[in-house]
């Protein structure tokens, strides 16, 4: 019989192949003949979210159903990358589709490269938020994930002479084929004004609160699809729009004007995502971005829950809600609000609610990323909330004051409100009392939460802390960004590892397999060679694929020193100008990465390395033995060639600094040894992989502590090494700055001075592993060998290990399988 397919949802070939074409010509208005790439791009992915569309609607038609739990991850950020190429990947339908687009003369890979992706996060925490809805789905957790829709994401970066600029970044210019703008469930989100008291109809006292000004969110909704299951979850992201009643007035008195202006004003709201990985005080339109998405997501779970003819006081039975990080943490005030003025529940049933529908993540210890806000701030763009903030916080400092038999300091340190000079609201206690369980991103960052920035909590309630450790999605950090090998894998262990990362043990046999450790040798100098050909032909500079890669790629910042990584390529190049004929292992540095816009000394950061770069790749004398490289405009479509083709991960933050770390995962999946401090989750990596198989150096968390106690002094060490003083002169004399002996002053002067990282500390031990690591890199089948155990042990690092704790010890969630009904 003759088998018909639906346009729309067959997977044959040729149906996929006529798919295209119509899209092309009814989406995009064109002909083959003049289509651009995009062009093709934009239909093929509108070709993939057709056939996604009956996974996604089975899937919220399931979560409809009042008895199942929802998961919902609150987050400022969603750092998700590339659309196309991860669908292709879990729909199952990646060859049939390279093979569709081939037929009509195109290359998938070219397809792919079009795709402007959603940088709509600025490192590490929005990543993992990412990964986080892809094992979500995967897992078969009902999920949604609430953030905000950016119509700026993190800036583009452009470097000139060496300098990093910004560039906006019109990630929705070409359109956006992943969502579904939803105005017909738009809410409400008020702002300022004043507060009043009133009686209600049954004699009851109550707070109304008159705002100054009304804000229209509209959500839009974007599928995330599991690997290979029907899962389906929504990833709903708010846009600010005008409230048309509310400039009706202005409008209807003939202000025109004035009502457009109040468009702007609102649009502004979620215009730009903030390029901070670092504090900022007292920015009102953050606040203002934070609440509005908290306010939405709520009022939304509110309806949807009712909607499901659901008891607002068994609210916490349908959603378990995560804080990502104190930037969501108004949300504990302003499900107060909602239950208790506008839905009426009497406080105490209203905080029993709230307690039990929280979680809270913690993702940082640097005191200066705390997040506090200015008490007038606060209390003039929330009014009502800082009232409620107050009686919570009362009603829990009566509860610790019989814990702590009134010790008042005690009390002001637990306290929301920080009054120790200019008065704060305090964003991570309020998230720490509005929460039941409260956890930490890897083991040690979980402990030094429970013994500094959160000590007084953990005294109070050690029940509700817990450990996390991060976690990544095997699809994307190997399946999808090494294929090559995910094939060597596959053909000796079967596909599981794919969903049960751990099976990859399994590679353990293999290790000292000669047949087995030169194939994986093959495909790292085949990837390799890949980055090699992309650095030559967008950069211009000339990399040795057998030389060793040594990489660190991840936001600039003084305390994941990528100066250290630096003093040591001007340590090997001093020995080269010292002995040219000096026997060193040839290596390639690369870096990539951006500084937040105001960030002056990781602006600086760049520029060195740049400079540093310029000097080395041109001096005969070196003769290609090291080649130093920036890669411009780090994000996470640029990340996925990295990755693979490292031999080296650099992880060397100052113990006690990075909270866990996650692209240190990625690189160890992929076959690269790290060079990393005792910090974050490179201590349970070290555990996981070997002692023996991981390079570690550097002082540990009690020895910083010690040092800094005692009164460190960088000076003496800087006196007292001769090949680091010679390092930080060289940058000083003005050798990689055209004779300019200012440009690195405040840096080598920060180092030299002050040093807060400890760099100088750390060198002489960080220069010794280094050279640890040109000896080993010399023996090819110890490297290899340690290379294969370090993927092969990496199974505890998946997303799904670390979703699956999350959904037993906080959510209480279990799955639930989507049938496809037709
Ligand atoms: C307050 C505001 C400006 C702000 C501060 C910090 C905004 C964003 C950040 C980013 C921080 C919280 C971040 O990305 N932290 C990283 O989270 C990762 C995921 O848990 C960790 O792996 C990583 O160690 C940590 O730095």
């Amino acid at each position: 019989s003759i088998q018909v397919e639906d346009d729309r949802s067959g997977l044959g070939i040729e149906t996929l192949r006529r798919a295209i074409a119509d899209n092309l010509f009814y989406l995009q208005g064109k002909w083959p003949e003049i289509a651009t790439l995009n062009d093709f791009y934009m239909a093929l992915a509108n070709t993939v979210r057709d056939r996604l569309m009956p996974r996604w609607l089975n899937t919220i038609r399931n979560y409809r159903r009042s008895e199942v739990r929802v998961v919902a991850y609150l987050s400022a950020e969603f750092l998700l990358g590339p659309h196309l190429g991860i669908k292709l990947i879990n729909l199952g339908i990646e060859e049939l589709v390279r093979q569709a687009v081939a037929d009509s003369g195109l290359a998938l890979e070219d397809l792919l490269a079009q795709e402007e992706e959603p940088g709509l996060g600025n490192g590490g925490l929005g990543r993992l938020a990412a990964c986080y809805m892809e094992s979500l789905a995967t897992l078969e957790i009902p999920a949604i994930g609430y953030g905000i829709r950016y119509e700026f994401g993190i800036f583009d970066q452009e470097l000139r002479d060496g300098w990093q600029v910004e560039v906006t970044d019109k990630w929705l210019q070409y359109g956006n084929p992943w969502e579904i703008p939803r105005p017909e469930s738009a809410v409400m989100v008020r702002f300022g004004g004043r507060t009043e008291a009133y009686t209600d109809d049954e004699g009851a006292y109550r707070v109304r609160w008159i705002p100054a000004r009304v804000v229209k969110g509209v959500p839009y909704d974007t599928p995330i699809v599991g690997y290979y299951v029907n899962t389906t979850n929504t990833l709903r992201l708010w846009r600010a729009e005008a409230a048309e009643s509310f400039n009706f007035q202005a409008f209807n008195q003939g202000d025109y004007y004035g009502a457009v202006d109040q468009k702007i004003y609102s649009e502004n709201l979620t215009k730009v995502l903030y390029p901070n990985d670092e504090p900022l005080q007292g920015k009102q339109l953050r606040l203002e971005q934070q609440y509005f998405f908290v306010s939405c997501a709520l009022q939304d779970m509110i309806r949807l829950h009712r909607g499901a003819g659901g008891d607002l006081r068994q609210f916490h039975q349908k959603f378990a809600v995560q804080l990502n990080d104190t930037h969501p943490a108004v949300a504990v005030a302003e499900l107060m609000r909602l239950l208790v003025d506008e839905h009426r529940l009497p406080w105490d049933a209203a905080w029993e609610v709230s307690q039990s529908t929280f979680g809270f993540t913690n993702h940082t210890l640097l005191p200066e990323a705390l997040e506090k806000w200015p008490l007038p701030l606060f209390g003039s763009l929330l009014p009502r909330h800082l009232e409620i903030i107050y009686e919570i916080n009362q009603r829990f400092l009566d509860q610790a004051r019989v814990h702590f038999l009134g010790d008042s300091q005690k009390l002001a340190q637990l306290s929301l409100i920080d009054e120790s000079g200019e008065r704060y609201v305090r964003m991570a206690h309020l998230a720490c009392v509005g929460s039941h369980a409260i956890n930490g991103v890897a083991e040690l960052h979980s402990e030094l939460l429970k013994q500094t920035v959160l000590k007084d909590f953990y005294q109070l309630w050690p029940q509700k802390f817990q450990n996390k450790t991060n976690g990544v999605t095997p699809r994307r950090w190997l399946l999808l960004c090494n294929p090559r090998l995910s094939q060597l894998i596959t053909e000796h262990i079967g596909t599981d590892w794919v969903c049960q990362l751990e099976q990859l043990r399994q590679l353990e046999a293999y290790a000292e397999d000669r047949e087995f450790q030169r194939q994986w040798r093959q495909i790292k100098r085949a990837v390799k060679q890949d980055l090699a050909d992309h650095i030559q032909q967008t950069l211009n500079i000339a990399i040795n694929p057998d030389s060793l890669f040594d990489i660190q790629v991840k936001r600039i910042h003084e305390y994941k020193r990528q100066h250290l990584n630096v003093l040591h390529i001007i340590t090997l190049y001093n020995r080269i100008r010292r002995n040219p004929d000096i026997d060193i292992v040839p290596r390639t540095f690369i870096f990539g990465g951006k500084a937040a816009p105001g960030y002056i000394m990781a602006k600086l950061m760049i520029k060195v390395i740049t400079s540093v770069a310029e000097v080395v790749n041109n001096d005969p004398q070196v003769c290609d033995r090291i080649k130093v490289v920036f890669l411009p405009d780090y994000n996470v479509t640029n990340s996925q060639p990295v990755y693979p083709a490292a031999d080296l991960s650099e992880q060397i933050s100052t113990a006690g600094k990075e909270a866990s770390g996650t692209g240190n995962m990625k690189f160890s999946l992929n076959g690269a040894l790290t060079i990393g401090t005792l910090d974050g989750a490179n201590v349970e990596i070290r555990q996981a992989v070997g002692a023996e198989n991981f390079f570690l150096f550097g002082l540990t968390i009690e020895e910083v502590q010690q040092l800094q106690e005692s009164g460190y002094n960088p000076w003496d060490y800087y006196n007292r090494t001769p090949d680091l003083k010679e390092a930080i002169n060289l940058i000083n004399s003005g050798f990689f700055s055209h004779g300019n002996r200012e440009l690195f002053k405040p840096l080598v002067d920060s180092l030299v001075y002050d040093d807060p990282y400890l760099l100088l500390a750390d060198y002489s031990a960080y220069i010794d592993c280094q050279d640890t690591v040109g000896q080993r890199f010399r023996e090819t089948d110890t490297w290899t060998r340690m290379s294969i155990l370090n993927s092969a042990r990496m199974g505890y690092f998946s997303s799904d290990r670390a979703i699956r704790e999350y959904c037993q010890d906080i959510w209480h969630v279990t799955p639930i399988s989507v049938q496809l009904k037709p």
